[in-house]
């Protein structure tokens, strides 16, 4: 993308909605991807800072008069400047005119342990800033003065201008166990302000480009993958999903929901897995029907191994399958697809061996045409005749999956023209002809077995390739399963580590109170998180905010001249 689109915004009929042709930008996009978005009043230099994260001078719209200049979301998509393989999506928000309200409950306040899982990191920054940096006459770092602006008052907690104040702290510190601040300078002289984006660095104070510079570094190194709750990577193609399921449901009335928003997504997300692991199987397997007929084993072989890629690109692209419902249904049209290449493989190879037989005894044919055989002895020239072209099939088609029904099949039809032969040879006596003929009948129910055996054998040949097949899906599935283990595990750990730490800094503050409910809070994490880890449950929780889209969350506070 060399400029920005429009992501969100609201229609005439007042309502939200996600711009067709930034879902299919999102569509293409198969790469994991680092989100930072950005959120703060107006006119504070929120688009600037965004094309800076852009590596660019321009490209989000910037104001130039006292009006909002971004209107709904914007959105940006560029290669990531140091995470390779992965998208940095940039996400320009509309300025806020007045102080969001945030709803408290005290039903949020219960899930909100699960969500420092999954919330962005938080930085916060304050541009134009000219102040010293001293917190209580102390000089400060731009993080302690964060803190600072952090601290929660003291006092009685019911009083209503308590609680404002201290609600969007308290919800800053419990959402965001990860928090940095940038004071930014001045970037220029004033009269250069509104045109700030085609000046020269040499017009632009170099101490703010040294700070730009170091919150672009920071942001490229501190930006992680974007991850859902129970660890999925997010790519383009999901976050579109995501972002299209949260403002759909936001556009209806209701409250959007991330366990719902991922369940809805699963099933889009685990339906195409399905397709896209059929898709490799199919076409590998339509590959190899060029070269039917094959022998059973090298069907069954690259079944065996395009099953496996199958799997795994299904297990790629797929999350949250419940009972492995999708991977069951990939395994059952694997299956199904598998038995019509192999019939499509035996009407080949019936096709073919009926061709070589039809080749070997044409001669045969034709002298049983001229009479050749209606003569003395001409049963024992008919039989010779026929067992060399038994020798000679059974050397040039072994190695067909049809050979020995159809053999059967064509000595079956030739037993009717050796009986008239027999009958009509003057040379044996009755009991000689009475002999010649249940050998014949033997030899003919010898191949009858063997063409039964052989098809009993490429049916125990075929089951025992499913069975391998099916033990190497399981160790796919056990891989999966550790895999997300691992992820849940690690989510846990660090959810649980800033909730620690949270409460130890309410204790250091004199918060007893709180934190005696954190410690509360803790134990029910813990509780939930062995659960999850037992049963691997996900654990219901919804959410009223976008954020779980974002895992780096810049927050612009005005600035500090205006
Ligand atoms: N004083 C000052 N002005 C800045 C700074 N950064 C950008 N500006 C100027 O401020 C004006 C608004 O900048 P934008 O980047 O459009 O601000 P915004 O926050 O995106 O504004 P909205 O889209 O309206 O919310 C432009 O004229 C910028 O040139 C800064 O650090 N300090
Ligand atoms: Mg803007």
């Amino acid at each position: 993308m060399d400029k920005p689109v429009c992501f969100i915004d609201t229609g005439s009929d007042g309502k939200l909605r996600v711009q067709q042709s930034a879902l299919q930008i999102l569509q293409q996009i198969q790469q994991p991807v680092v989100v930072v978005a950005v959120v703060g009043l107006y006119r504070t230099g929120k688009s600037y800072l965004m094309n800076r994260l852009a590596g660019k001078q321009s490209g989000f719209a910037l104001g130039s008069t006292i009006e909002s200049k971004t209107k709904g979301i914007w959105m940006w998509c560029v290669s990531h400047p140091t995470k390779e393989g992965t998208t940095l999506v940039l996400l320009d928000t509309e300025g806020l005119g007045d102080v969001d309200k945030v709803k408290s409950s005290d039903e949020d306040a219960d899930d909100s342990s699960e969500f420092v899982k999954f919330f962005p990191s938080f930085i916060w920054a304050v541009r134009d800033f000219t102040l010293e940096l001293k917190t209580d006459g102390k000089d400060a770092t731009e993080d302690e003065y964060l803190e600072f602006a952090l601290k929660l008052k003291h006092g009685n907690l019911k009083i209503l201008i308590v609680m404002e104040y201290n609600f969007p702290r308290e919800c800053i510190q419990k959402f965001f166990p990860s928090r940095k601040c940038f004071t930014f300078p001045f970037p220029t002289a004033p009269e250069n302000m509104s045109c700030l984006e085609s000046l020269n660095s040499a017009d632009i104070s170099s101490e703010f480009l040294k700070v730009t510079d170091h919150f672009c570094q920071f942001v490229f190194h501190d930006s992680c993958v974007k991850r859902l709750k129970d660890g999925h990577t997010v790519t383009g193609r999901v976050l579109g999903h995501l972002a299209k399921t949260y403002v759909d449901t936001i556009s209806s009335g209701a409250v959007p929901c991330l366990e719902n928003a991922v369940i809805a997504m699963a099933t889009i997300e685990n339906e195409a897995a399905v397709k896209e692991g059929l898709q490799v199987y199919q076409s590998g397997m339509e590959k190899l029907k060029n070269s039917f007929p094959l022998e059973l084993k090298d069907v069954s072989s690259e079944h065996q191994h395009l099953s496996s890629t199958a799997t795994q690109a299904f297990m790629k692209r797929s999350f949250r399958d419940i009972d492995w419902k999708y991977l069951k249904s990939l395994e059952e049209k694997i299956i199904k697809l598998f038995d019509g290449y192999l019939s499509q493989n035996e009407q080949a190879s019936k096709k073919r061996c009926e061709e070589i037989l039809s080749s070997l005894s044409a001669p045969m044919m034709e002298k049983l045409k001229q009479g050749f055989y209606t003569k003395p002895g001409g049963y024992d020239l008919f039989c010779k005749d026929l067992e060399d072209i038994g020798k000679k099939y059974n050397s040039q088609a072994n190695k067909e999956v049809k050979a020995e029904e159809v053999l059967e099949e064509f000595l079956k039809q030739k037993s009717v023209d050796s009986n008239a032969i027999l009958q009509a040879d003057k040379k044996p006596t009755e009991k000689e002809k009475k002999i010649k003929k249940e050998k014949e009948k033997a030899a003919l129910l010898e191949q009858e077995i063997k063409a039964r055996d052989e098809k009993q054998r490429q049916l125990e040949e075929k089951m025992e390739a499913e069975r391998q097949s099916n033990e190497e899906r399981m160790r796919q599935m056990k891989e999966k399963m550790d895999e997300e283990m691992k992820l849940q595990r690690e989510e846990a750990e660090r959810a649980m580590d800033s909730k620690l730490r949270e409460q130890a800094d309410l204790q250091e503050k004199g918060f007893k109170e709180k934190a005696d409910r954190m410690s509360q809070e803790i134990e029910e994490f813990k509780r939930r998180s062995t659960e999850a880890e037992t049963y691997q449950v996900s654990i219901d929780h919804s959410i009223a905010e976008i954020q779980p889209l974002i895992p780096i969350l810049v927050e612009i506070v005005k600035f500090a001249s205006s």
